[in-house]
Protein backbone atom coordinates (compact mmCIF):
# COMPACT_ATOMS: atom_id res chain seq x y z
CA UNK A 1 0.00 0.00 0.00
CA UNK A 2 1.02 3.34 -0.81
CA UNK A 3 1.28 5.28 2.48
CA UNK A 4 2.96 8.20 3.99
CA UNK A 5 3.55 9.02 7.95
CA UNK A 6 3.55 12.30 9.03
CA UNK A 7 5.25 12.63 12.38
CA UNK A 8 7.84 10.37 12.64
CA UNK A 9 8.94 10.86 16.64
CA UNK A 10 9.01 7.53 18.54
CA UNK A 11 5.96 6.02 18.01
CA UNK A 12 5.54 7.51 14.35
CA UNK A 13 8.60 5.82 13.68
CA UNK A 14 8.46 2.75 15.05
CA UNK A 15 5.11 1.99 12.76
CA UNK A 16 6.93 3.44 9.57
CA UNK A 17 9.21 0.75 10.52
CA UNK A 18 6.97 -1.91 11.21
CA UNK A 19 5.25 -1.49 7.99
CA UNK A 20 8.24 -0.69 5.80
CA UNK A 21 9.17 -4.42 6.89
CA UNK A 22 5.78 -5.54 5.33
CA UNK A 23 7.06 -4.45 1.92
CA UNK A 24 4.68 -0.92 1.93
CA UNK A 25 5.88 1.73 -0.11
CA UNK A 26 5.98 4.45 2.66
CA UNK A 27 6.95 8.23 2.96
CA UNK A 28 8.21 10.35 5.35
CA UNK A 29 6.55 13.75 6.15
CA UNK A 30 8.72 15.94 8.39
CA UNK A 31 9.35 19.03 9.46
CA UNK A 32 12.50 20.36 7.35
CA UNK A 33 12.20 19.68 3.29
CA UNK A 34 14.71 16.88 3.51
CA UNK A 35 14.07 14.29 0.65
CA UNK A 36 15.35 11.31 2.45
CA UNK A 37 16.02 9.90 5.82
CA UNK A 38 18.05 7.21 6.91
CA UNK A 39 16.33 5.57 10.70
CA UNK A 40 18.51 3.54 12.58
CA UNK A 41 16.14 0.76 14.80
CA UNK A 42 16.60 -1.55 17.32
CA UNK A 43 14.06 -4.02 17.50
CA UNK A 44 12.67 -5.13 21.31
CA UNK A 45 14.55 -8.14 21.52
CA UNK A 46 18.44 -6.92 20.59
CA UNK A 47 19.21 -3.35 22.01
CA UNK A 48 22.41 -3.70 20.99
CA UNK A 49 22.06 -4.16 17.14
CA UNK A 50 20.41 -1.44 14.82
CA UNK A 51 19.07 -1.87 11.29
CA UNK A 52 19.15 0.89 8.71
CA UNK A 53 16.02 1.96 7.14
CA UNK A 54 16.04 4.70 4.12
CA UNK A 55 12.89 6.35 3.45
CA UNK A 56 11.74 9.03 0.93
CA UNK A 57 10.73 12.30 2.79
CA UNK A 58 8.15 14.84 2.07
CA UNK A 59 7.42 14.20 -1.98
CA UNK A 60 4.08 15.30 -2.86
CA UNK A 61 3.33 13.73 -5.92
CA UNK A 62 3.97 10.38 -3.23
CA UNK A 63 1.30 11.87 -1.11
CA UNK A 64 -1.34 12.91 -3.79
CA UNK A 65 -0.65 8.83 -4.54
CA UNK A 66 -1.32 8.11 -0.73
CA UNK A 67 -4.24 5.20 0.33
CA UNK A 68 -3.46 5.64 3.80
CA UNK A 69 -1.67 8.46 5.67
CA UNK A 70 -0.95 8.11 9.31
CA UNK A 71 -0.84 11.11 11.78
CA UNK A 72 1.47 10.85 14.88
CA UNK A 73 2.53 13.89 15.65
CA UNK A 74 0.91 15.50 18.99
CA UNK A 75 -2.63 16.22 19.72
CA UNK A 76 -2.04 19.70 19.65
CA UNK A 77 0.11 19.81 16.27
CA UNK A 78 -2.80 18.06 14.46
CA UNK A 79 -4.58 20.77 12.57
CA UNK A 80 -1.43 22.72 11.98
CA UNK A 81 0.85 19.50 10.84
CA UNK A 82 -2.55 18.42 8.31
CA UNK A 83 -3.30 21.88 6.84
CA UNK A 84 -0.12 21.97 4.65
CA UNK A 85 -0.83 18.50 2.98
CA UNK A 86 -4.56 19.04 2.06
CA UNK A 87 -4.17 20.67 -1.40
CA UNK A 88 -2.23 16.98 -2.27
CA UNK A 89 -4.47 14.91 -0.49
CA UNK A 90 -7.05 12.64 -2.01
CA UNK A 91 -10.56 12.56 -0.91
CA UNK A 92 -10.67 8.65 -0.97
CA UNK A 93 -7.27 8.30 1.37
CA UNK A 94 -7.98 6.90 4.90
CA UNK A 95 -6.30 8.61 7.65
CA UNK A 96 -5.27 7.39 10.55
CA UNK A 97 -4.19 9.59 13.80
CA UNK A 98 -2.84 8.74 16.93
CA UNK A 99 -1.78 10.58 19.35
CA UNK A 100 -2.46 10.84 23.46
CA UNK A 101 -5.75 12.17 24.87
CA UNK A 102 -8.69 13.33 23.18
CA UNK A 103 -10.48 16.08 21.45
CA UNK A 104 -8.74 16.59 18.13
CA UNK A 105 -11.58 14.79 16.45
CA UNK A 106 -14.23 17.44 15.47
CA UNK A 107 -11.65 19.69 14.12
CA UNK A 108 -9.86 17.16 11.54
CA UNK A 109 -13.44 16.11 10.69
CA UNK A 110 -14.23 19.53 9.74
CA UNK A 111 -10.65 19.50 7.91
CA UNK A 112 -11.25 16.64 6.20
CA UNK A 113 -14.84 16.44 5.94
CA UNK A 114 -14.70 13.65 2.87
CA UNK A 115 -11.98 11.39 3.72
CA UNK A 116 -12.62 8.35 5.98
CA UNK A 117 -11.04 8.91 9.52
CA UNK A 118 -9.91 6.19 12.17
CA UNK A 119 -8.35 6.65 15.23
CA UNK A 120 -5.98 4.95 17.08
CA UNK A 121 -4.46 4.21 20.49
CA UNK A 122 -1.34 1.95 21.09
CA UNK A 123 0.16 0.94 23.94
CA UNK A 124 3.54 0.07 22.28
CA UNK A 125 6.49 1.36 23.60
CA UNK A 126 9.07 3.40 21.70
CA UNK A 127 12.26 5.25 22.44
CA UNK A 128 14.19 7.66 20.07
CA UNK A 129 17.74 8.75 22.00
CA UNK A 130 18.51 10.47 19.11
CA UNK A 131 17.01 12.28 16.09
CA UNK A 132 17.57 9.15 13.84
CA UNK A 133 18.01 6.11 16.34
CA UNK A 134 14.70 4.63 17.23
CA UNK A 135 14.59 1.19 19.81
CA UNK A 136 11.39 -0.59 20.50
CA UNK A 137 10.87 -0.74 24.21
CA UNK A 138 7.60 -2.00 25.02
CA UNK A 139 5.09 -4.27 23.20
CA UNK A 140 1.30 -3.59 23.88
CA UNK A 141 -2.48 -3.41 22.51
CA UNK A 142 -3.51 -1.18 19.57
CA UNK A 143 -6.68 -0.68 18.66
CA UNK A 144 -8.41 1.34 15.65
CA UNK A 145 -12.14 2.41 14.99
CA UNK A 146 -14.09 5.26 12.51
CA UNK A 147 -15.08 8.39 14.28
CA UNK A 148 -17.02 9.09 10.85
CA UNK A 149 -19.08 7.77 8.46
CA UNK A 150 -16.48 6.70 5.65
CA UNK A 151 -14.63 5.20 7.88
CA UNK A 152 -17.10 2.36 8.59
CA UNK A 153 -16.09 0.00 6.06
CA UNK A 154 -12.26 0.28 6.95
CA UNK A 155 -11.85 -2.47 9.23
CA UNK A 156 -9.53 -3.84 7.19
CA UNK A 157 -7.00 -1.09 8.17
CA UNK A 158 -6.57 -2.72 11.77
CA UNK A 159 -5.56 -6.12 9.77
CA UNK A 160 -2.79 -3.99 8.04
CA UNK A 161 -1.56 -2.59 11.72
CA UNK A 162 -1.98 -5.95 13.14
CA UNK A 163 0.45 -7.63 10.27
CA UNK A 164 3.14 -4.59 11.45
CA UNK A 165 2.32 -4.67 15.11
CA UNK A 166 0.23 -7.37 16.83
CA UNK A 167 -1.76 -7.24 18.80
CA UNK A 168 -3.60 -4.88 16.67
CA UNK A 169 -7.72 -4.56 16.54
CA UNK A 170 -10.96 -2.69 15.34
CA UNK A 171 -12.99 -1.59 17.58
CA UNK A 172 -16.45 -0.33 16.76
CA UNK A 173 -16.61 1.94 19.35
CA UNK A 174 -13.21 3.48 19.92
CA UNK A 175 -14.28 6.68 22.05
CA UNK A 176 -14.24 3.67 24.70
CA UNK A 177 -10.43 2.45 24.06
CA UNK A 178 -9.71 6.09 23.73
CA UNK A 179 -11.04 6.95 27.24
CA UNK A 180 -9.63 3.48 29.18
CA UNK A 181 -5.88 5.49 27.62
CA UNK A 182 -7.00 9.04 28.74
CA UNK A 183 -7.65 7.41 31.93
CA UNK A 184 -3.92 6.12 32.55
CA UNK A 185 -2.35 9.17 30.54
CA UNK A 186 -4.48 11.18 33.72
CA UNK A 187 -2.97 9.46 36.32
CA UNK A 188 0.71 8.53 34.90
CA UNK A 189 1.69 11.35 32.70
CA UNK A 190 0.90 14.47 35.32
CA UNK A 191 2.83 13.46 38.30
CA UNK A 192 5.68 12.00 36.71
CA UNK A 193 6.09 15.01 34.85
CA UNK A 194 5.76 17.50 37.71
CA UNK A 195 7.55 15.34 40.03
CA UNK A 196 10.43 14.46 37.33
CA UNK A 197 10.35 10.66 38.29
CA UNK A 198 9.94 7.84 36.63
CA UNK A 199 6.18 5.68 35.66
CA UNK A 200 7.83 2.78 38.28
CA UNK A 201 8.14 5.79 41.23
CA UNK A 202 4.53 5.96 40.77
CA UNK A 203 4.10 2.67 42.98
CA UNK A 204 5.73 4.85 46.14
CA UNK A 205 3.23 4.98 48.93
CA UNK A 206 3.23 8.62 48.73
CA UNK A 207 1.44 8.28 44.88
CA UNK A 208 -1.64 6.29 46.52
CA UNK A 209 -3.77 8.93 47.99
CA UNK A 210 -3.51 11.28 44.08
CA UNK A 211 -3.76 8.23 42.30
CA UNK A 212 -6.58 6.76 43.85
CA UNK A 213 -8.57 10.18 43.76
CA UNK A 214 -7.60 10.67 39.89
CA UNK A 215 -9.06 7.41 39.55
CA UNK A 216 -11.93 8.51 41.20
CA UNK A 217 -12.44 11.12 39.02
CA UNK A 218 -11.89 9.14 36.31
CA UNK A 219 -14.51 6.87 36.44
CA UNK A 220 -17.20 9.13 37.39
CA UNK A 221 -17.26 11.52 34.24
CA UNK A 222 -16.47 8.15 32.58
CA UNK A 223 -19.30 6.65 33.26
CA UNK A 224 -21.46 9.63 32.97
CA UNK A 225 -20.14 9.35 29.03
CA UNK A 226 -21.56 5.97 29.11
CA UNK A 227 -18.25 3.90 29.56
CA UNK A 228 -19.14 1.90 32.60
CA UNK A 229 -15.90 1.56 35.08
CA UNK A 230 -14.94 1.96 38.70
CA UNK A 231 -12.20 3.68 40.36
CA UNK A 232 -11.27 0.23 41.84
CA UNK A 233 -10.77 -1.40 38.07
CA UNK A 234 -9.02 2.05 36.49
CA UNK A 235 -6.84 1.84 39.93
CA UNK A 236 -5.63 -1.65 38.80
CA UNK A 237 -5.02 -0.62 35.34
CA UNK A 238 -3.08 2.05 36.29
CA UNK A 239 -0.63 -0.23 38.38
CA UNK A 240 -0.85 -2.40 35.95
CA UNK A 241 1.09 0.05 33.33
CA UNK A 242 3.32 1.41 36.42
CA UNK A 243 4.25 -2.11 36.35
CA UNK A 244 5.06 -3.28 32.86
CA UNK A 245 6.88 0.35 32.15
CA UNK A 246 8.57 1.12 35.52
CA UNK A 247 11.47 1.80 33.72
CA UNK A 248 10.52 4.59 31.16
CA UNK A 249 9.70 7.76 31.32
CA UNK A 250 6.12 8.77 30.29
CA UNK A 251 6.19 11.68 27.25
CA UNK A 252 4.57 13.88 29.32
CA UNK A 253 8.14 14.11 31.51
CA UNK A 254 10.12 14.41 28.46
CA UNK A 255 8.29 17.37 27.03
CA UNK A 256 8.67 18.78 30.79
CA UNK A 257 12.25 18.02 30.91
CA UNK A 258 12.74 19.23 27.22
CA UNK A 259 11.00 22.49 27.90
CA UNK A 260 8.51 21.70 25.27
CA UNK A 261 4.61 21.90 24.86
CA UNK A 262 2.94 18.71 26.33
CA UNK A 263 -1.07 17.21 25.67
CA UNK A 264 -2.05 17.88 28.78
CA UNK A 265 -5.21 20.20 27.97
CA UNK A 266 -6.04 16.88 25.57
CA UNK A 267 -5.74 14.79 28.68
CA UNK A 268 -6.06 16.06 32.38
CA UNK A 269 -7.39 19.03 30.25
CA UNK A 270 -10.26 17.27 28.49
CA UNK A 271 -11.30 15.22 31.53
CA UNK A 272 -12.19 18.29 33.38
CA UNK A 273 -14.13 19.74 30.70
CA UNK A 274 -16.52 17.15 30.01
CA UNK A 275 -16.52 16.89 33.98
CA UNK A 276 -17.77 20.20 33.90
CA UNK A 277 -20.44 19.16 31.15
CA UNK A 278 -22.10 16.63 33.35
CA UNK A 279 -21.31 18.65 36.78
CA UNK A 280 -18.54 16.70 38.25
CA UNK A 281 -16.21 17.95 40.46
CA UNK A 282 -12.87 16.72 39.85
CA UNK A 283 -10.46 18.81 41.73
CA UNK A 284 -7.35 16.97 41.80
CA UNK A 285 -6.98 16.22 37.42
CA UNK A 286 -8.02 20.29 37.68
CA UNK A 287 -5.12 20.96 39.78
CA UNK A 288 -2.80 18.89 37.81
CA UNK A 289 -4.05 20.72 34.83
CA UNK A 290 -3.30 23.84 36.20
CA UNK A 291 0.37 22.54 37.57
CA UNK A 292 1.45 21.44 34.04
CA UNK A 293 -0.10 24.68 32.21
CA UNK A 294 2.08 26.45 34.61
CA UNK A 295 5.11 24.64 33.93
CA UNK A 296 4.49 25.57 30.67
CA UNK A 297 3.93 28.92 31.18
CA UNK A 298 7.22 29.25 32.54
CA UNK A 299 8.82 27.56 30.12
CA UNK A 300 7.43 29.51 27.04
CA UNK A 301 6.69 33.00 28.28
O1 LIG B 1 1.21 6.67 27.21
C1 LIG B 1 2.05 6.84 28.05
C2 LIG B 1 2.88 8.05 27.91
O2 LIG B 1 4.02 8.07 28.37
O3 LIG B 1 2.39 9.01 27.31
C3 LIG B 1 2.19 5.90 29.22
C4 LIG B 1 1.13 4.82 29.12
C5 LIG B 1 2.01 6.65 30.49
C6 LIG B 1 3.50 5.16 29.21
O4 LIG B 1 4.58 5.93 29.58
Amino acid sequence: MNITLLGAGAIGALWAIKLTQQQHNLQLWTRNSETETTLHFSELTSSTTTDNYHFNCNDPHALAASELLIVTVKAFQVITALTPLLPHLSTDCVVVIMHNGIGSQQQVQQLLPHNPIIYATTSQAAFKPTPTTIQHTGLGQTWLGAINEQAQAQSHIAGLFNAALSPSQWHTTIYQPLWQKLAINCAINPLTAINQCSNGDLAHSCYHSPLDSICFEVAQVMTAEGFSTTPQQLRHQVDTVIKATANNYSSMNRDIYHHRLTEIDYISGYLVQQAQRHHINTPVNQQLWQAIKHRESQDHE
